[in-house]
């Protein structure tokens, strides 16, 4: 079963080793292709940084950090020199284990290998057990239009939420080079061939809204013949982590789990989503849900562990599977 997600960092890591692992247990045979966001990327102290990329491979190889990126086991050895020089962000730790990821990425990079192409020769050392694809092998990067001392002016995604805490109101996102962006090789085609498309709980706006803003990938999402399923990033009214809330309020969303739905729309009227799972606390957004012609089903959504995560992976399957019996190709 060839199952394609578009997953930003934390939430749609974990989802994607969760299905991963259920697959295994229950050998089903899964084929995960994952297309991960890359607008969060940056240059910082000459190298070239793909959080989400990252946050993908080192979960799925087992050495994810506890706080949900960077690597376990860290180090802060370098980064302490380069802060000592007045050089990078004395905000945004880049630990030496990971350095080494950035380096290497770097090095590939400048050596004439696309974006594709490098994610693919780190991956092959951590054995993620999955296609690990960038979105788009063109920069693309998220900046925030924001209000500070009194002027306005736009800072990268990764100064707004790490050092401002997504705390300075986002007047607007701004996915500087996404017009000119081109699907990474591959993304398209595993979109079309695939068995189910899901959409992870990342972050609806400058996650899976990012991968969806690069040219082609909506569409290819909307005319897949799988069946696309999404999972509620906001559980009682709050995001389950991160600050998704923040972005929802930017582009006028509620943070609520059936406002999310109807931002990415049901498919048969024009949008994205064939199928939509929400917590138990968000029930009361199943009978809305099912009339606006998305197929709703609510159970625990916490992945507070393997278990409860394959369990909410099993249910996305499950509602996909439904769902296939009765779309028409
Ligand atoms: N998040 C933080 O809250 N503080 C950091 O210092 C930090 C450093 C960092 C370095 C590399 C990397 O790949 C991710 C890092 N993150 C950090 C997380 C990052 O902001 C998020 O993973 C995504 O950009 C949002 O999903």
């Amino acid at each position: 079963m060839r199952v394609v997600l578009l997953a930003g960092g934390v939430g749609g890591a974990r989802f994607t080793r969760g299905l991963r692992e259920l697959g295994r247990a229950e050998d089903l045979g899964l084929d995960l292709t994952v297309v991960v966001n890359t607008g969060d990327d940056l240059w910082l102290d000459a190298l070239r940084v793909c959080p989400d990329l990252d946050t993908v491979m080192y979960t799925l190889g087992g050495v994810i950090g506890e706080q949900g990126w960077g690597r376990a086991d860290e180090s802060t050895r370098v980064t302490a020199e380069l802060h000592a020089y007045g050089l990078g962000w004395d905000w945004f730790t880049l630990g030496d284990l990971d350095l080494g990821t950035h380096v290497a990425r770097t090095e590939l990079l400048r050596s004439g290998l696309t974006l594709s192409q490098v994610t693919a020769r780190l991956n092959e050392r951590w054995q993620p057990g999955a296609t690990v694809l960038p979105m788009s092998d063109d920069e693309v990067e998220t900046w925030v239009e924001v209000e500070r001392d009194g002027e306005v002016t736009t800072i990268h995604f990764e100064e707004w939420w790490v050092r401002y805490r997504a705390g300075l109101p986002a007047r607007r996102f701004v996915q500087r080079g996404v017009a000119g962006a081109r699907p990474a090789p591959g993304v398209l085609d595993a979109i079309a061939d695939a068995d189910l498309v899901v959409l992870p709980p990342s972050n609806p706006v400058v996650s899976i809204g990012t991968i969806l803003g690069v040219p082609g990938i909506a569409d290819a999402v909307r005319s897949a013949s799988a069946p696309v399923v999404g999972v509620s990033p906001i559980i009682g009214g709050a995001p389950v982590r991160g600050m998704a809330d923040a972005c929802l309020t930017a582009i006028g969303v509620e943070t609520s789990a059936r406002a999310v739905a109807e931002h990415y729309g049901a498919r048969a009227a024009g949008g994205l989503i064939d199928g939509w799972l929400v917590d138990g606390a968000d029930a009361d957004a199943v009978a809305p849900l099912e009339q606006a012609g998305i197929a709703t089903r609510a159970l625990p959504l916490l992945m507070s562990d393997e278990s409860a995560t394959a369990a909410i992976a099993r249910a996305a399957l499950d509602l996909g599977t439904s769902l296939t019996a009765t779309r028409t190709r």
